[in-house]
């Protein structure tokens, strides 16, 4: 496969998380009765920029060993997402696999859950009131050399 020598590109990305009550009387059904809480976990592209999907793949999302299937995996066009209830946070191994022409192995990211309100007792507030705790990273990967495919894919975006 032929690389373009010299050529570098960076592409942002958001890896992020949402919690939120589970409301008592309003229970999904079949979950344990001990989680309590609501929440999701996430790849997505940074508002207004360019779309991840001209890079990633698919998304994989290691989630706590006593998840069922705690190897969820997220295929393009996405959403890159996991949706599931429980009662603690823990930290989520998100694997990043390219798109196949990028010709680029796998990555790894860790992503904490944040389940509770987090930050200064205003924040803590806010979300407590708005029923939702939302934690985001944005992170970045770095094409050097990149196959002449990578190169037109992300050029043309
Ligand atoms: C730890 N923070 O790292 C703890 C683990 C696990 C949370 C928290 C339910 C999982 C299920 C759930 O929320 N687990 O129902 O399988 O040791």
């Amino acid at each position: 496969t032929k690389r373009i020598k010299g050529a570098r590109f960076t592409r942002n990305f958001i890896i992020g998380s949402e919690a939120w009550p589970l409301d008592p009387t309003n229970r999904p059904e079949g979950i344990p009765a001990d989680h309590t809480t609501g929440w999701r976990v996430y790849v997505k592209s940074v508002d207004g920029g360019p779309d991840i999907t001209a890079w990633l793949k698919k998304v994989s999302f290691k989630l706590f060993h006593t998840y069922a299937n705690s190897l969820r995996t997220v295929e393009e066009p996405g959403p890159f997402e996991v949706r599931e209830t429980g009662w603690g946070g823990f930290q989520v191994e998100v694997r990043l696999h390219f798109n196949p022409v990028a010709n680029e192995k796998p990555q790894w990211r860790s992503h904490y859950l944040q389940l509770e309100p987090y930050g200064t007792d205003e924040e803590k507030a806010a979300q407590k009131a708005a029923g939702l705790v939302r934690a985001e990273q944005c992170d970045v990967v770095e094409f050097n050399e990149p196959t002449e495919a990578l190169f037109e894919v992300l050029t043309s975006e």
